[in-house]
């Protein structure tokens, strides 16, 4: 009897399937230890921060898959629409369908059952696999999603893998360990603005790739230096940084980022996940105008209460400094450090529009990479 789980894992690998980002679900308990046993993975605590991550492996280069629970689709779908559907990113995502077949718990249905509908309304292609001799449309789904440049989400019934014999996982103790922290960290009053930081950045970067946060940063960069080794988001608040991780898991080059302060507290998330993956060729600048700069200068609570510095910190990035002064940004900048908190004042500097496309931004820049 063919086994479900080794199914799948055939499926991946026919298709180069590379690197898989995952969330588990009690349903897929015997495919996930398979999956990180085959592919190399990432595990993620937020469905959202994977798309970015999975979005910046694709321009770097790489073949990635996502494999969640269908709950998790809910904490995607803006990432799907205004990352994916937008710059024409393929993702196919493996997602472990709750809410209808033998569902007992009631926190599933409500969305389970509408998944289709919603999908459908978002214009995310989907395929539905109710039993295990249907396994062969993942191959169909993951072929669909990369020709064709578009997410596309596998539905997998819990069905498939009743009566399948695969080994629960064994359970992970927690490491003892002893955490000694010592760090003086101190914010003073800004006296650059994020015009001279990004400045600064575009006159240290050479062959590097940038990748700037949406809103001002990004019209800001495009005016002080376009280049082919920019990628400009658009959209999708808080991913920049996971499409930085992306990158970085699959270049050589550096990549640096531009950051936000309201887009990190958006996205915590990929903190942690820097700090588990611990790439040597990603710098965030997070710029912090303790604002939400692009929309207004809206108040975020960097301004009293939060030090991202100690944030990134307290997520595995060790790297980390804290600068007033452009002169402190170029030296942070060549060091390459992983984590740079750049104070800045609440300033928008007053730019153009970018005039390329989503998709040319996308093009051009992985023409530029090589890809
Ligand atoms: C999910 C979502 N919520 C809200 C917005 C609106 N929005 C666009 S940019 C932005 C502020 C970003 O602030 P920050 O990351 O601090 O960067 P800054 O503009 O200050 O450089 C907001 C709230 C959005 N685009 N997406």
């Amino acid at each position: 009897m063919e086994i479900p789980e080794l199914k799948v894992i055939e499926i991946l690998k026919k298709n180069r399937i590379d690197l898989a980002a995952t969330l588990p679900c009690d349903r897929i308990k015997g495919l996930l230890p398979l999956i990180e046993k085959n592919i190399q993975t990432i595990p993620l605590t937020r469905e959202e921060n994977g798309v970015g991550i999975c979005a910046g492996l694709y321009l770097g280069g790489k073949r990635p898959v996502m494999v969640i629970q269908s709950t998790g689709i809910g904490n995607m779908i803006n990432a799907l629409g205004s990352l994916n559907l937008t710059y024409d990113i393929p993702l196919p995502v493996l997602a472990s369908w709750r809410g209808v077949y033998k569902e007992a718990i009631e926190a599933q249905w409500q969305i389970g059952k509408r998944l289709p509908a919603i999908l459908d309304a978002a214009g995310i292609r989907y395929t539905i696999i109710g039993s295990k001799d249907e396994l062969g449309n993942i191959d169909i789904a993951i072929k669909d999603s990369y020709n064709n440049a578009c997410p596309h989400v596998v539905l997998m019934s819990p069905a498939i893998w009743e009566g399948s014999c695969c080994d629960n996982p064994v359970p992970h103790e927690i490491n003892p360990r002893m955490t000694h922290f010592e760090l003086k960290s101190e914010i003073k009053k800004p006296e650059m603005t994020r015009y001279e930081a990004i400045k600064m950045l575009a006159a240290c970067s050479d062959d590097d790739i940038i990748v700037s946060n949406l809103g001002v940063p990004s019209k800001e960069l495009y005016e002080i230096k376009d280049r082919e080794l920019n990628f400009y988001m658009t959209g999708s608040m808080g991913l920049v940084s996971s499409i930085g991780l992306g990158l970085a898991l699959s270049q050589d080059r550096h990549i640096y980022v531009i950051d936000g302060d309201g887009s990190i507290l958006m996205n915590p998330n990929v903190l942690a996940s820097i700090g588990t993956c611990k790439p040597e060729n990603l710098t965030i600048i997070a710029v912090d105008n303790a604002a939400c700069g692009s929309t207004g200068n809206q108040e975020t609570c960097t301004s009293s209460q939060i030090d991202l510095e100690l944030l990134a910190r307290a997520n595995g990035i060790m790297d980390t400094r804290k600068v007033h002064k452009c002169e402190e940004l170029r030296n942070a900048l060549k060091q390459r450090a992983a984590f740079i908190h750049t104070i800045v004042k609440p300033v928008n500097a007053i730019c153009k529009e970018i005039p390329l496309s989503a998709r040319e931004i996308k093009e051009r820049f992985m023409k530029a990479v090589g890809k």
